[in-house]
């Protein structure tokens, strides 16, 4: 592994200042103060304000309701008119904002601006969707009568966030519910509240209506209040397990539908046959891309015996190129993680799959006088991969966890059947990746695989916006996102019997 510039010689850059939107007005939160600091130079502050307080989000809720009966009866088209126009801004933006956002979460500067652009996409997609089937009419078994199916707003939706894809989740989440006639609360990961804020400046550039979508930071309790407020008509929420199944569980007590993406522990599978080059890239990509800080990253890895000693050579000389430093710079590959409190626990967990007999194949281990680089220090860590030998792997911590850092946990299969029962070895079913040029398994994958996302011949990560995305098992709860799933969650639906109203 190699590193980039020396960080500590780079000029700190001036801080933006953070502001909460409420009912089309910036203000200072009132509550306890809020950095957002650079994971890559803990010194170099990103963004400062304060977080807002439980008041803030009682007016943020008394505004999305009192916008909502308005933008509901606005067309779908003009709706979708803000979102296309929000799309050009931050087309326009994409350089600064995702460097920005490079700065703010630690990914690489080419994964930021990706990320912008990726929201951008989010938005015209949806912006379109007045363009698209609006319902359904079936026949009816009585003379002179149609039965539709349309569609109606949610009302106010609650929007929660994780600190991984800061702009691309929001912009998933907020850009449905926009444009499915609802108004939003949004509340984002404290750790990444700027590329939160670009995301509404450039809808309100847009010109959507005050009220209609208004941002509120802050830490869980304000989610709670959020989830709690008897005005809420349902929450949309990626991010931790934990957090997930908590908040899905207020909300469903309350009789609100909810949407939460939760874990993953995604395997790739490498069958005996497979393209082994094309499979190293794609696993080096899906597993430490972001610094494996995607609920989609591949961290597991089955490889059929017989490929499994030259496969991991090969990952193993791939990873002796990949370069950790700063994002900014565009020689790194992988930036930190997106905070010294998350690196510290990852470290703790590859410890733990050691002592739980998990052998390092490569990386370093996580104490540097252990031989670890200096870069395993602060928010950096090195990409680790770590072998689980047969026998009670399937306690070992790195098999099971979702740690969501770059860590990769491999085991070897037998045969193909062994394979796919290793990864379905898990609580969670988001997504999975099968290399293999075999029709024949491909289609056994297809049968065998418990996921909600399968990528043949392609890393486990990555999504677009216009097909289904979400996971099986206890990876999510409540319908899928994006594409045409994205309406099941954000609407109800009116059956109506339609007669003409002529008794002639
Ligand atoms: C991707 O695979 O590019 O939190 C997107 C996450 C997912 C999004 C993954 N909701 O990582």
């Amino acid at each position: 592994m190699e590193t980039t510039t020396d960080l500590a010689q780079a000029p700190l850059r001036e801080p933006a200042g953070l502001q909460i939107y409420v009912n089309g007005e910036w203000s200072e939160g009132r509550g306890a103060t809020l950095v957002s600091a650079n994971p890559a130079r803990p010194g170099e502050i990103v963004a400062h304000g304060a977080e807002a307080v439980a008041s803030d989000v009682r007016a943020a809720m008394a505004a999305a309701r009192s916008a909502a009966p308005g933008w509901a009866r606005t067309p779908m088209h003009e709706r979708g008119a803000v979102l296309v126009r929000a799309a050009e801004y931050l087309e326009s933006n994409s350089e600064a904002w995702g460097l920005e956002l490079a700065r703010e979460e630690g990914k690489t500067l080419a994964e930021g601006i990706g990320e912008v652009a990726r929201a951008a996409q989010i938005l015209r997609y949806y912006g379109n969707e007045g363009d698209r089937p609006a319902g359904e009419v079936f026949s009816s078994p009585r003379r002179g009568e149609r039965i539709l199916v349309t569609r109606r707003p949610l009302g106010v939706v609650g929007v929660i966030t994780p600190f991984n894809f800061p702009i691309a989740i929001p912009a998933w989440k907020i850009a449905p519910a926009l444009i499915y006639g609802n108004t939003v609360v949004f509340k984002p990961a404290s750790l990444v509240p700027l590329l939160a804020m670009r995301l509404v400046q450039a809808l309100e550039a847009a010109g959507l209506p005050a009220g209609v979508l208004n941002l509120v930071f802050g830490s869980g309790e304000l989610g709670n209040e959020l989830v709690e407020h008897p005005d809420l008509d349902g929450l949309t929420f990626t991010g931790s397990t934990g957090v997930g199944r908590t908040l899905s569980g207020k909300a469903a007590l309350r009789g609100l539908p909810v949407q939460a993406e939760m874990g993953g522990k995604n395997a790739s599978i490498v069958l005996a046959d497979a393209d082994l080059e094309l499979a190293v890239g794609q696993v080096l990509f899906g597993a430490f891309r972001s610094s494996g800080q995607k609920c989609t990253a591949t961290s597991r890895l089955i490889l059929q015996e017989e490929i499994a000693d030259e496969f991991l050579e090969r990952l193993q000389s791939r990873l002796q190129e990949w370069v950790v430093g700063d994002p900014v710079d565009p020689a790194t590959h992988m930036g930190p993680v997106v905070s010294a409190a998350a690196a510290d626990e990852i470290r703790a967990a590859i410890r733990t799959a050691l002592d739980q007999g998990a052998k390092l194949v490569c990386g370093s281990t996580p104490d540097p006088a252990d031989g670890g680089i200096s870069l395993a220090t602060g928010s950096f860590l090195t990409p680790s991969v770590l072998e689980i030998p047969a026998g009670d792997a399937a306690e070992n911590i790195v098999w099971r966890e979702e740690l969501f850092g770059p860590v990769l946990a491999v085991r070897r299969a037998a045969n193909v059947q062994d394979a796919f029962d290793l990864a379905n070895e898990s609580e969670f079913g988001l997504s999975a990746a099968v290399f293999t040029q075999d029709a024949t398994r491909i289609l056994d994958a297809l049968d065998e695989l418990d996921v909600g996302i399968l990528h043949i011949n392609s890393e486990s990560a990555g999504a677009d916006p216009h097909v289904p995305f979400g996971g099986t098992k206890k990876s999510g709860y409540g319908p899928k996102e994006q594409g045409s799933a994205a309406r099941e969650f954000f609407t109800h639906t009116t059956t109506v019997y339609l007669r003409g109203g002529s008794s002639a």
